[in-house]
């Protein structure tokens, strides 16, 4: 198992490369949509969270990301000493109506195609994305975790109803009329992600890609009346059986898992890799359960972080672990402090274990 770090778009520096180094990561995940760029509530610094107006403007549509930035990106990470394992998500506003079934949805896979294929010839072996139509939302911050660090949650359902114009929590189309986007069925959901599956999985096995589903977050039923797909441990299943190809796997959110209201997180920790699908690991911790729950320090939540490592291993997992979100620390870097304290964390339970097994 290896350790990585998760950077957002205004962390991709020497800086950050550096940190994520010194911290003993050998692996990076980086994401390349901005979600600080023009949010009212989001802050550079922290994971986002939003209000009602969500995470501020998607981006260019007519702007893929190239092969270049793709390739140049790579090699500043490499230049680091680092690997980069994985970009977290696409734009919504690259594959919005993929997600709405709109009147684009033909281009914009024809796209998103374009892109894996660019993902592939740069050399970067994962693409993370979550299929859904609110997307993260819902969440709240507050001095939750030990100490009265900073971190995220949930305090009550959120339905508020989804604007057009809006699509994965962030705008997409600011000249939208008013109204909201009308509800999908469930059904309507997965047929949908069936269809990008369908058109997306035979390019990332030629392009050398594995793509990675992250459950629902925060994983209830609906939020702002819209169904999900993965709000249980079980429905990870079906998204698999859409499609056996190894291409078709996930990026496995022990958080989030921990937030379902059903099954456990070591049940699927031990189900989901056993069948070899998990291409990388969110790891962070929670107490509490949808909707009500708190992010906390790795070591203070419901979950036994080592034990989930333990079983990692055990299902021959040998992928990148991230620590997804941290509570803020009281200094002057509070999300540097975050991090180094989950990676330094993992980092020894990792080592202990290839102590006691071997490498
Ligand atoms: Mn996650």
């Amino acid at each position: 198992m290896k350790l990585g770090l998760g950077l957002y778009r205004h962390q991709l520096d020497a800086a950050h490369y550096q940190f994520a180094k010194q911290c003993g990561c050998t692996h990076l995940v980086v994401h390349l949509v901005d979600y600080f760029r023009s949010s009212r509530a989001n802050q550079p610094g922290d994971q986002p969270v939003g209000d009602d107006t969500g995470w501020g403007q998607a981006g260019d549509p007519d702007r893929l990301w190239t092969y270049e930035e793709l390739a140049t990106l790579k090699r500043d990470i490499n230049a680091a000493g680092l690997e980069l394992e994985a970009i977290e998500n696409f734009d919504p506003a690259h594959w919005h109506d993929v997600l709405l079934d709109g009147p684009r949805k033909q281009a914009q896979l024809e796209q998103l195609k374009t892109l894996i294929r660019d993902v592939g010839r740069a050399g970067i072996p994962i693409f993370g994305y979550n299929f859904s139509i609110a997307g993260v939302a819902g969440r709240v911050k507050g001095a939750f975790a030990r100490g009265g660090a900073e971190a995220g949650g949930m305090d009550g359902p959120f339905d508020r109803p989804l604007p057009h114009g809006m699509v994965w929590n962030m705008v997409y189309d600011p000249n939208a009329p008013p109204g909201a986007v009308p509800a999908a069925s469930p059904q309507q959901l997965w047929a949908r992600l069936q269809a990008f599956l369908e058109a997306l999985v035979p390019v990332a096995e030629e392009a050398g890609v594995t793509l990675a589903a992250h459950p629902d977050d925060p994983p209830l039923p609906t939020v702002r009346g819209q169904p999900r797909l993965v709000y249980q441990p079980h429905l990870y299943q079906r998204l698999l059986d859409l499609h056996p190809s190894p291409c078709n796997a996930l990026e496995f959110c022990v958080g989030t898992l921990a937030e379902m209201t059903e099954g456990n997180v070591y049940e699927a920790v031990e189900r989901y890799g056993r069948q070899g699908r998990i291409a990388y690991v969110h790891l962070r911790n929670v107490r509490g359960k949808v909707p009500y729950y708190r992010e906390t320090f790795i070591d203070d939540g419901d979950v036994d972080v080592l034990r989930v490592l333990r079983l990692l291993r055990a299902q021959g997992f040998s992928g990148v672990i991230i620590p997804d979100h941290a509570p803020q620390m009281a200094c002057a870097a509070p999300w540097h402090a975050g991090m180094a304290f989950a990676l330094g964390y993992l980092r020894a339970g990792m080592r202990s274990l290839e102590q006691e097994n071997g490498p």
